[in-house]
């Protein structure tokens, strides 16, 4: 099973909306097959497998980090293949929670007479497809908000002044993310005072979505941001001016409008809704804190990745990841769960999910 995530992992930002999944066929001790989704739209990791098997996989067991499908979509069903196939035994990672698959991949199976064990390997598999299981089940994108500090706990320093904190490194995995994920979202403040492209600098990747949020339209219409290949979406609401969005529009943006009880301020939460509708599984929330703060409070943060440094900024007015007032008691504070961590060049990461009920 752990080979099998590893292949899946090959399929890290081709595969979106589809799943990441890996597929490994063991016949007698000896591995006989293995396959991945390689793209979306293109044949699953079982199908792959049974394409390269070495051996005829009659009796053979099929380690796979997802339920197999049981419905026609864009490919027959591969619960279908593996019965043909004779395989014996099923070994999967999780049940998928696509409506159209959940549990009748397994009975299938099972009904015919395929051992099926699940569960193997599962919170490993739930966080590669972390994306893919929020968008599925609840029709907006997984928000991971990404951010670099110091080791004592600041994005900047009082100046502002914030380049570089993290290592190459972990700033080239930044860019991976941006790659693997469909948006990448920014307050208008940032979009104002930095004027960055949000682009992926990795050929294999295509760019993400940018998404400004910017309830009352001041981000220039000059910004690079809008002369860079790929989407452009702004989430604003109707304080903004109508001759600006035409301008805006007529640029190639999208515009989201999404009202909140504040005037001029985003529902962050009925954006998102609108977002999974225009297809963006996956966002990289790369800040500002204040952006961060309202994420966090509208509830639309699924997990926090934050590279550490091993550098000290200090300085009481030097920001932290997340402004806004903060909790007040230890009972407010936000609770985090399933943390995974390592290193990359000399910095720490971590990347925890927020606890829900
Ligand atoms: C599998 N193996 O490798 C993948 C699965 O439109 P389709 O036919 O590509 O179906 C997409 C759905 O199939 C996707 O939403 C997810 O539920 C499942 N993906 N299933 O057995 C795979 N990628
Ligand atoms: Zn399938």
């Amino acid at each position: 099973m752990a080979r099998a995530l590893q292949l899946a992992l090959r399929g890290a930002g081709h595969t979106r909306p589809n799943p990441m999944v890996g597929a490994v066929l063991v016949k007698d001790g000896r591995i006989i097959g293995e396959g991945w989704h390689k793209q979306y739209g293109g044949p699953h990791a079982e199908v792959n497998a049974f394409a390269r098997a070495t051996e005829d996989p009659e009796g053979a067991t099929l380690y796979v980090s997802l339920e197999p499908c049981s419905h026609y979509g864009k490919t027959p069903p591969c619960a279908d293949l593996i019965i043909r196939k004779k395989v014996a035994r099923v070994v999967a990672a999780l049940e998928d929670p696509n409506p159209l698959v959940s549990g009748r991949g397994f009975r299938k199976l099972r009904a015919n007479g395929i051992r099926v064990t699940v569960g193997v390997l599962a919170e490993e598999a739930r966080h590669i497809n972390d994306v893919f299981l929020t968008y599925v089940t609840r029709k907006r994108p997984f928000v991971l908000y990404k951010a670099a500090m110091s080791l004592d706990g600041k994005i900047a320093c009082h100046t502002g002044e914030s380049q570089w904190i993290s290592s190459e490194k972990s700033r080239e995995e930044v860019q991976r993310l941006r790659g693997i994920l469909s948006g990448i979202m920014v307050g208008a403040g940032t979009v104002i005072a930095d004027n960055p492209r949000l682009t992926c600098r990795m050929e294999e990747y295509e760019n993400p979505a940018r998404i400004i949020v910017d309830g009352k339209l001041r981000v220039p219409l000059e910004s690079r941001i809008f002369h860079e290949p790929g989407r452009n979406i702004i989430l604003t609401t109707s304080e903004a001016s109508p001759e600006k969005k035409k301008a805006l529009e007529n640029l190639g943006v999208e515009l989201i409008e999404a009202d909140s009880e504040e005037p001029g301020k985003v529902d962050l939460k009925s954006a998102m809704l609108a977002l999974g509708i225009k297809g963006i599984d996956g966002i990289l929330l790369e800040g500002g804190p204040t952006l961060a703060a309202s994420a966090l409070e509208a509830g639309i943060i699924d997990a926090v990745r934050f590279y550490i440094a091993q550098k000290i900024i200090g300085g009481r007015e030097a920001p932290s990841p997340f402004a806004g007032t903060g909790a007040a008691h230890m009972n407010e504070v936000v609770p985090l769960t399933d943390a995974v961590y390592g290193t990359s060049g000399d910095d720490l990461w971590i990347q925890a999910y927020i606890q829900r009920e």
